[in-house]
């Protein structure tokens, strides 16, 4: 019989320097949140549905990369061009247009019924609920409530809600032209019969508390947007190093949410706006960032992240750019380069859709679904490591996340089930830099002693998830 440390011990390779020592101890009799399982969910630009052939049924790749993401997947359209956007199927008199960005006049983008009917598929096909977004900015509340009942035509019970405008904190002066502006929309849309959600503002923290203690009682939940910086200012050093300030908002918010019984989405987000960090976005950091985001909002309560992603044309229309697309290299590097910086899925219906290494990170996350939220002790031992339990029936799945680029760490576990056994499976690649060779597959299984306890090694850049039971 082997000793049981090496029964649990997870496999450590090329460890040069000293791993550090961390501890992790669980609290099994505090269960804490429910893990939604919408929590892993995606938000893609209104311009998308330009292209009908895109969010489409049988545009099957993106349909089998969704559900395999999650079956239960929340799909949000919006962003800033559902601020741009003019509805094709209305007969009635069309809004102004405004200057807008950077003083120029404004070019609608005209929005199809067969963009719309094509999106309609797609939501049967994935089994995803959606989330629409109807301009406010250069909008009407007619026009608006004339979309959004084509949607829910279209769509029925799959709809979970409308949302009004896409971060009115940008051109609202303040929340209380805001809730002027919107109000007349939400009316329209709430006499009509229609689920409406907000404010889907872009970091304003205040405006969502407000916005829930006037409006909490017609609304399916609330949202705000999170990105952790502008593109220029990205690094993968920075995107690891964690937003703690962030996450003292959102317990602001749940706090609020909680009192009126309301779910909280961030309903579009990622690591950094402007179409996301070249080399920071779309490298194996984001999945390490993106596990430890999702499953550090799970802890506080939050029902759904969006990542926001999509086609470059599409998010560099958002930003006012057009796009450019990259030619030449293998298949690999030529669908990545179909896709925004920070998307979590890559490619186009020509060439075929492959995940970016964020896809993998999500996954991870995801296998908290449903799962109760444990509170735990975490010693990092001076490693940038993340840690994350929950309860899932008889079992409990840990997800230890060392962010770390020199340090490989040995988490000693303890709290567990007496004698428990389970699988680990590790998500990896060859660095922290990696554009590809992102894995997340089994690494064999691991036990705890009669104690509870069991050490695991989790190389530098690198996270395992374990599941006892
Ligand atoms: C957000 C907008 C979205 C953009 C994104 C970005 O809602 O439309 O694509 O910023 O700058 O604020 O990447």
């Amino acid at each position: 019989l082997l000793p049981l440390a090496a029964v649990c011990d997870g496999l450590a390779w090329g460890a040069d320097a000293p791993a550090g020592q961390a501890s992790y101890a669980l609290d099994l009799g505090r269960p804490g949140r429910r893990v939604d399982p919408s929590l892993a969910s995606l938000s893609y630009e209104t311009l998308e549905l330009s292209d009908p052939t895109f969010f489409a049924a049988d545009n099957r790749g993106l349909v089998r990369l969704f559900r395999e993401m999650n079956p239960h997947g929340v799909l949000r359209i919006g962003g800033n061009t559902s601020d741009d956007t003019v509805w094709g199927g209305y007969r009635g008199r069309m809004p102004a247009y405004v200057p807008r960005r950077h003083g120029r006049l404004l070019q609608p983008h005209v929005l199809q019924p067969e963009g719309l009917q094509a999106l309609a598929g797609f939501v049967r096909a994935t089994g995803w609920k959606l989330v629409f977004g109807v301009n406010l900015r250069i909008g009407s509340p007619e026009m608006a409530l004339d979309l959004a009942q084509a949607v829910q035509r279209l769509v029925g019970d799959q709809l979970l809600a409308i949302q009004i405008g896409n971060e009115a904190n940008n051109y609202e002066h303040d929340y209380a032209a805001f809730d002027a502006a919107w109000t007349p929309y939400a009316k329209a849309l709430r006499a009509a019969g229609l689920p409406i959600a907000g404010p889907d503002t872009g970091a304003n923290t205040d405006w969502v508390i407000e916005y829930a203690r006037r409006h909490a009682g017609e609304n399916v939940f609330l949202s705000r947007h999170y990105y952790r910086e502008a593109a220029e200012n990205g690094s993968i050093p920075d995107l690891l190093a964690g937003d703690p300030g962030f996450f003292r908002e959102v317990e602001q918010i749940m706090q609020v949410a909680d009192q009126y019984a309301l779910p909280f989405r961030i309903s579009e987000g990622n690591s950094y706006y402007n179409g996301g960090r070249d080399g920071t976005s779309n490298v194996f950091a984001s999945a390490l960032w993106g596990a430890d985001f999702m499953l550090a909002l799970a802890q506080r309560g939050v029902a759904g992240m969006h990542f926001h992603g999509g086609t470059l044309h599409s998010v560099e229309s958002s930003l006012g750019r057009v796009a450019k697309v990259a030619t030449g290299g293998d298949i690999v590097a030529q669908r990545d380069a179909q896709a925004s910086r920070y998307s979590a899925i890559a490619g186009n219906r020509a060439l075929g859709y492959q995940p970016r290494p964020l896809f993998h990170g999500i996954a991870l996350a995801q296998r908290f679904a449903g799962a109760r939220m444990l509170p735990g002790r975490l010693d990092a031992g001076g490693v940038n490591l993340a840690a994350h339990a929950a309860k899932q029936g008889d079992a409990v799945l840990v997800a230890l996340i060392n962010k770390d680029a020199q340090h490989d760490v040995t988490v000693a576990l303890g709290g567990l089930p007496h004698g428990a056994k389970g699988e680990l499976l590790r998500l990896r690649a060859p660095s922290l830099d990696s554009r590809r060779d992102v894995s997340f597959a089994a690494d064999g299984h691991v036990s705890a002693d009669a104690g509870g306890a069991c050490r695991i090694t989790v190389p530098k850049g690198s996270a395992a998830w374990l599941r006892l039971a």
